[in-house]
């Protein structure tokens, strides 16, 4: 069988497949091939295009450096956002960005009003353990998380650590809803990987108590 063909056969299998992860306190779905991995590949493409990108400063010990991957932060209006200390103001929704939200909001059964975009250029880039729990997500924040392009580990662990990190491989296509008391308990990261050399758009959806 020719890798072409396995990666067919592979894609059938898994596509639209749920499985939910046995975490203590955790409540996460991974469905896998929401879009097919070359459909995502597709949006990856334009949403690198398409997104208006932003390099963000991080002030660590008095010096000041880039965040290690591109930002783009889209909404409806007065969703401003803010993380570590930057505030983001939504750019309008682009139909690329909609029609996307319209199948995520149909995977988690919630209505998002926001999105958080991270651009992986390669596998230098990353994001560092953090959990996902401003107070503008409220207490018990759902957040649905959409990978296009480059496949990456993502990786989880109790914010007390007890339990071993356990590592996830998001592929282009895939949607990770976490819900309930994950934010407040875990925390995630998408490590270097210095292994990749394709680019990675994540989407993470978000629904932020407006400022009005
Ligand atoms: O890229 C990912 O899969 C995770 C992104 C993330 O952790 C975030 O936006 O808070």
């Amino acid at each position: 069988m020719n890798s072409r063909s396995s990666h067919s056969q592979e894609e059938l299998f898994n596509f639209g497949s749920v499985e939910t992860l046995d975490l203590p306190g955790a409540e996460i779905e991974l469905h896998q091939q929401i879009w097919s991995r070359s459909q995502g590949d597709t949006l990856c493409g334009l949403l690198i295009k398409e997104l208006n990108w932003r390099q963000d400063k991080i002030s660590m010990f008095g010096q000041t450096h880039d965040v290690p991957r591109l930002n783009a932060w889209y909404g409806d209006a007065d969703c401003s956002y803010s993380w570590s200390g930057i505030t983001m103001t939504p750019n309008p929704w682009n139909s690329t960005l909609r029609d996307i939200r319209e199948k995520v909001n149909g995977v988690a059964s919630e209505q998002f009003n926001s999105v958080l975009a991270n651009f992986y250029r390669d596998g230098n880039d990353k994001v560092d353990w953090h959990a996902d729990d401003e107070e503008v997500l409220g207490q018990a924040p759902v957040i649905a998380s959409v990978s296009l392009g480059a496949t990456r580990k993502f990786r989880i662990r109790r914010k007390d650590r007890s339990e071993k990190a356990t590592d996830i491989f998001l592929r282009s296509g895939d949607v990770l809803v976490m819900r309930g008391l994950t934010q407040l308990l875990w925390e995630h990261e998408v490590p270097r990987s210095k292994k990749v050399k394709e680019p990675r758009v994540n989407l993470t959806f978000r629904k932020v108590a407006l400022t009005k």
